[in-house]
């Protein structure tokens, strides 16, 4: 396969004017009629070049008549043609076959519905076409079908006409007003009902809100509606953006490879997006639903008035919305609590994605299928690069930066650089070093030092900044990394920051914001009488590693006293990162570990603090995973990792037994569908896992009749996880209760599934093999495969590396399988091996050998060849 690079972007040479699409809709065979009017933009004769991808050609007239064989030439994937007009009209024919698609790209099928996927290169599978966001136009989208099986025919843009055809047939036209990509595109049909609402814009456009599901789905609607509402009151309120169509529309399907797709005014969704039920969703899921409806309506500004170059620009896109839905959901709830969930996200997945063989900039410069490329890197440090960028500006500036990024761009398709430079030219702030944030790949780490110097009254902060090496990039230049920071007199109060060189005028601040811009740089503070304690990259300012040489007592102290909410926490992590870790070590000295009596006593005050938010206190009280925990150390040990996590949690669970019980039930009563009631829920269930821990019977009946007795699916799952890693009676009459009870539920029976592949307990690689010829389990579907083996690959170290290598053969076994199927689901699940040269040598060969095994397999996909390559080189 041949690598794509961004060095040989060049602009398109043929403008398409209109574009018309005609289906005849028909699972097995459909017939697409297009119609383009095109311009060349070139002086002279370059030909029209169309992607296609396992399309063949039934038609080809140019300004109606047939164009001669001579003057074409059909590649596999390439349709070009010769010697063509300077303008002229294109009409070509394709032949589809919707159900026999697995890939879940192109047209395809699914639940009995047609449904599209375009992004990022679906189009191309539909019909011939200059397949490149690059390429704008404007579509009319004809479709036609059986009345019958398919009422309902959807495409993006506003209604025109409907109509009743001869045979059982009708038809409908759509036609979108905005110029837009090919991977915008999107059509709907089939048998769907719709829950329908509406929302008046603020300069008064009436707009038509329709959520398509299944019929039995129904009910299950009225959270995604409300959370559309939401985001679309909220980008006016915070970012002055409006909707501009008089429909908006969403359709659940259960088919899907993403989360949900933004195709303009019809967002096709993975209906584990859309359907919840306190009975069937958990609170985690309504605020996943919330976040991703959110995403997708914001991306009708950032996404798809404003679009992307090419696909090197991705994260202009998708860095900015996450960025966006990221300030939606904290302003649904506590905003500490949600940056928290945003920062164990990046570190659990984007760091060590940033450490390994895909390591790639938030702006890569190569890549052989663009699909591998919708990244933690692309998506959450392109986030975080635009969070950094706000806090350089100000909150102020960014929305005055934003303003004119739209303004200036709006109906083209551009890249990062003239996103910076709307901010730079909005502002003034100079971003120059800044944009190495783009092209850079790898974590920076921040070494920090502290020295008070009492005869002065100074405190000097020392920052070192290094970048390890990662491929294509074996040397870093130095980032410009915004350090929020405060420093803490000995009672816990913020000094006033006074550095060196400042004027006399105003009060100091007591946070500022550090420039390092160096590979060395030393800050001196004025004025500091007596030792303070730094806290440090406050709200995790930068996605850095940082090292400070912090005591126990230290991050004793900034856990009661630091007044920033998210260093309170980070500072907790941190003491219980040093206990996990000293116990691993204590583990491979072969002795035995012990509870750390500063954690104990930790976690005592936290318990106790009536005060803090219970989401917070929930979050304080949660120990660092078992991937974060890998991630600090030369050579993963993932069984002493897991025995450390677990004595540690057992210990707890036992030394503060009375607590956790005193807290869990007088949480017992938490309803409410708000963040304060799901933060209660939330230290209810941790309570009962910590009691859980130690195994003891008392403990586990609690669980079973927690379980009996849960309101919602949030209990539920609290009380069945509770009891996941102790096999006996009440762990197995709760399993099979579920399944009985949510056997014909999917979306449902995924947590089932999830559950058991996440399970610590042994015979959990038996019992996942086992459970894929579940009746409810199949590879085709993309949350089948996610819940069961993703779970069980990416989300349980200790059986997923198993030392026999049965973890490793199991999952390579279902890559291969896979990869037949659906290759974007397939290189997913492959990426669980690429970062073999973290682990003993043992495991290193096992897991060498399974990339060699995929790699060699004549007939892969590309998709699953770049993965394994990569990982191998
Ligand atoms: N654009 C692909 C799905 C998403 O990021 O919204
Ligand atoms: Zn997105």
């Amino acid at each position: 396969p041949r690598a794509i690079r961004l060095e040989d972007y060049a602009p398109p040479q043929w403008r398409v004017d209109t574009v018309h699409l005609d289906f005849d809709l028909d699972p097995e065979r459909t017939r697409v009629r297009s119609r383009m009017e095109l311009t060349r933009l070139v002086d002279g004769s370059a030909p029209l070049v169309l992607n296609g991808q396992d399309l063949g050609l039934e038609g080809l007239q140019v300004d109606g008549r047939d164009w001669p064989e001579d003057r074409r030439s059909l590649e596999p994937e390439r349709l070009v043609l010769h010697d063509l007009p300077a303008t002229c009209v294109v009409e070509l024919e394709t032949v589809l076959e919707p159900r026999a698609n697995t890939a879940l790209e192109g047209l395809y099928v699914s639940g009995g519905n047609f449904c599209t996927q375009c992004e990022a290169e679906g189009f191309r599978r539909i019909t011939w076409f200059p397949d490149r966001p690059d390429v704008l136009t404007v579509y009319t989208v004809r479709l036609e079908a059986d009345r019958a099986t398919c009422p309902v025919l959807l495409s993006n843009g506003n209604p025109v006409e409907t109509g009743d055809l001869p045979g059982g047939r009708h038809y409908a036209v759509w036609h979108d007003p905005f110029p837009k990509p090919s991977y915008l595109f999107a059509l709907v049909a089939g048998d769907l009902v719709c829950q329908q609402d509406r929302f008046t814009t603020r300069s008064g456009r009436e707009v038509d809100l329709r959520i398509y599901v299944q019929r039995h789905n129904l009910d299950r609607c009225d959270h995604a509606m409300v959370s559309l509402k939401k985001a679309m009151r909220w980008d006016e309120e915070t970012f002055g953006r409006e909707y501009d169509l008089d429909i908006y529309m969403i359709v659940a399907v259960d088919d899907f490879n993403m989360g949900a797709m933004e195709n303009k005014g019809l967002n096709v969704f993975n209906s584990k997006y859309v359907l919840a039920r306190p009975e069937t969703a958990t609170d985690d899921d309504f605020v996943a639903i919330e976040g991703v409806i959110a995403h997708e309506y914001f991306h009708n500004w950032s996404g798809n008035r404003v679009t992307c170059r090419d696909w090197f620009q991705l994260s202009l896109k998708e860095g900015l919305t996450v960025f966006r839905d990221q300030e939606f959901t904290a302003d649904q709830s506590l905003r500490a609590v949600k940056r928290i969930h945003d920062v164990q996200h990046l570190r659990s997945l984007q760091f060590p994605e940033d450490a390994g063989p895909m390591a790639h900039p938030v702006r890569p410069r190569s890549y052989i299928e663009i699909n591998n490329f919708y990244t933690m890197t692309v998506y959450e440090k392109g986030a975080e690069v635009v969070r950094m960028i706000q806090t350089l500006v100000g909150r102020e500036g960014f929305r005055r930066g934003l303003d004119l990024y739209f303004q200036r761009h709006d109906g083209q398709a551009v890249t990062t650089e003239d996103f910076v430079r709307a901010m730079e030219d909005a502002t003034g702030r100079d971003l120059g070093p800044f944009r190495l944030w783009y092209e850079q790949a790898g974590t920076p780490r921040l070494e920090v030092d502290g020295h008070h110097d009492a005869a002065t009254a100074t405190y000097r902060l020392t920052v070192r900044q290094s970048c390890p090496p990662t491929p294509d990039q074996p040397e870093k230049r130095p980032m410009h990394i915004p350090l929020r920071m405060a420093l803490l007199d000995p009672s816990g109060r913020p000094l006033p920051l006074r550095l060196h060189g400042d004027g006399d005028g105003e009060a100091p601040p007591v946070e500022r914001v550090l420039d390092v811009t160096e590979a060395e740089q030393t800050f001196v503070f004025q004025g500091v009488e007596a030792p303070p304690v730094p806290s440090l990259l406050r709200g995790f300012s930068a996605p850095v590693k940082l090292q400070f040489p912090y005591t126990h007592e230290d991050l004793a102290f900034l856990m009661a006293h630091d007044g920033d909410d998210f260093n309170r926490w980070e500072a907790g992590q941190q003491l219980a990162v040093k206990v996990l870790l000293a116990q691993v070590r204590a583990l491979q000295a072969g002795e035995e570990p012990r509870l750390d009596p500063a954690l104990e006593a930790a976690f005592a005050r936290v318990l106790e603090d009536e005060a803090l938010d219970a989401a917070l206190v929930a979050e304080a009280l949660t120990l660092p995973g078992e991937g974060y925990l890998a991630e600090q150390m030369e050579v993963v040990d993932v069984d002493a990792i897991h025995r450390a996590r677990r004595f540690t949690r057992q210990a707890l669970g036992r030394a503060l037994a009375g607590r956790w019980r005193a807290r869990h039930d007088a949480l017992a009563d938490s309803r409410g569908g708000d963040a304060v009631a799901m933060g209660r829920r939330r230290l209810r269930d941790l309570c009962l896992a910590y009691l859980c821990a130690p195994g003891e019977k008392e403990a586990l009946a609690l669980a079973r009749s927690r379980y009996e007795q849960a309101q919602d699916m949030t209990g539920t799952m609290g009380a069945l996880r509770a009891l996941m890693d102790h096999p006996g009676p009440e762990r197995d009459e709760a399993l099979a209760d579920f399944e009985a009870r949510w056997r014909q539920d999917p979306l449902v029976l995924d947590k089932w599934f999830a559950l058991q592949a996440a399970s610590g307990a042994p015979g959990t690689r038996e019992r996942v093999e086992a459970l894929m010829a579940h009746p409810g389990f199949s590879l085709r579907n993309p949350n089948r495969v996610r819940a069961l083996l993703g779970t069980f690959a990416m989300g349980n170290p200790v059986h997923f590396h198993a030392a026999d290598g049965e973890g490793y053969r199991l999952v390579t076994e279902a890559i291969l399988e896979l990869d037949a199927l659906n290759p974007q689901v397939a290189a997913r699940l492959a990426t669980s091996l690429v970062r073999w040269r973290r682990f003993d040598a043992a495991r290193q060969e096992r897991m060498r050998a399974a990339l060699e095994r995929i790699v060699a397999r004549p007939g892969g996909s590309p998709d699953v060849y770049e993965v394994a390559s990569r990982a191998l080189a």
